[in-house]
């Protein structure tokens, strides 16, 4: 399937129906009179968020998204029927944001989130409605009030727990294969990775989901190789995972590139929660490898680990250390959740079954300052 991460479409809500002008007129009955029922309410735009979709690949196809007018009112004070809504699938961590691309107007964030974005245009009232003392046969009706009407831009930012950053060719996508069962493109060449992708990886009885995105080079803020347009993936991790290919000349200056990148970008991603792993630990001789881990270690400051995608060796480990910010961040969403639920129902503060769907809902993101 391919990737698509942003999409333009043009988005509008059912006109309404027209109210009727009727009268009642049937042999051997007295007293007729207006009975023109009013129009049906046009046709809301929905936004649903469901499972299963990582890409925005179908709006590429489909740009054009009209709810349908609501049916007009009609004699014996018949109302029309509600027009049919328009409803977008789109994938869990989809912003829509108006035209000029500056304002998010909707965030789904979880899977059966639905928002109506725009609500269909009222019908119009039919002359029944008009029928007063004075004027008991009114001939005055109202057309449909119109629906909204706008153009969108969707942008996809996956929600994943981990992302792995790093230079063109480090290994990140030879680690997402080893550790989940996705199969990525994997070369000996920079830029095999085209455009990002999700894999699950498990640890004892918990799963997390890793992102792969394309390499960052030096320049990439300024759109040098892919630039850094894939980064907004990551910036929903948890904790980034920085692959460091231990078999290049200069790892420290490799990792400071990387870092340069993220801080370029903004978006918190500089103060994200970082591990950093020395990798294809296999083809770098047993003695260098203490050298590599010191100078790298220099660098940053702080422990590194080593891993081989290739043997195996410290992928689990590795995992292991990736799960424990994991979970912090998904501890502090369920306390945020809950209690932003206490302060919703704090007379019914022992509703748990509502606070643990609430808990889920994860819509408040955890800050995190560097480890
Ligand atoms: N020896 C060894 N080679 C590895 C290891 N991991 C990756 N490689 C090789 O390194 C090359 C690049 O690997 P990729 O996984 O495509 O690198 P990437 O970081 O995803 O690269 P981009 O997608 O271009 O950013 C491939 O030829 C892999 O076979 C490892 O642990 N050991
Ligand atoms: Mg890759």
């Amino acid at each position: 399937m391919k990737f698509l991460d942003q999409a333009k479409v043009f988005l509008k809500s059912g006109d309404g129906g027209p109210g009727s002008v009727s009268f009642r007129r049937e042999a051997f009955i007295e007293y007729g009179g207006p009975d023109g029922g009013d129009g049906g309410r046009g046709g809301a735009v929905v936004l649903e968020c469901v499972d299963g979709l990582n890409t925005l690949i179908d709006y590429r196809y489909q740009q054009h998204f009209k709810a349908a007018s609501g049916r007009p009112g009609a004699g014996g004070n018949r109302s029309g029927a509600k027009g049919g809504d328009s409803v977008l699938r789109l994938p869990v961590g989809t912003q829509v944001l108006d035209d000029d691309r500056e304002h998010v107007i909707a965030d789904l964030t979880r899977v059966g989130q639905r928002i109506v974005l725009m609500k269909g245009g009222d019908g119009g009232f039919g002359n029944a409605h008009y029928k007063t003392s004075t004027n008991q046969s009114p001939r005055k009706s109202l057309p449909g009030w119109p629906g909204e009407e706008m153009w969108v831009w969707l942008r996809l930012k996956l929600i994943a727990d981990a992302g792995l950053v790093g230079l063109p060719n480090a290994g990140k996508s030879t680690f997402l294969s080893s550790v989940t069962r996705a199969r990525p493109k994997i070369a000996d060449y920079p830029f095999t990775t085209l455009h990002p992708g999700l894999g699950v990886a498990t640890v004892g009885k918990d799963e997390f989901v890793i992102a792969d995105i394309p390499g960052l080079i030096e320049g990439a803020s300024e759109g040098a190789g892919l630039g850094h347009r894939f980064l907004g993936h990551v910036e929903r991790c948890a904790v980034l995972l920085h692959l460091v290919d231990a078999t290049q000349d200069d790892p420290a200056a490799a990792y400071r590139t990387v870092r340069q990148e993220l801080e370029d970008y903004g978006g918190g991603l500089s103060n994200k929660r970082e591990i950093v792993a020395l990798s294809k630990i296999d083809s770098v001789a047993e003695e260098d490898i203490p050298v590599l881990i010191d100078m790298v270690q220099e660098e940053i400051g702080r422990d590194v680990i080593t891993i081989s995608a290739i043997s195996g060796a410290g992928l689990d480990s590795a995992l292991s250390t990736l799960m424990g910010p994991v979970q912090d961040a998904r501890r502090a969403r369920k306390d945020a959740a809950d209690k932003a639920n206490d302060a919703e129902s704090f007379d019914d503060a022992d509703d748990t079954d509502e606070a643990a769907a609430s808990a889920e809902t994860g819509e408040s993101e955890a800050g995190w300052s560097p480890v």
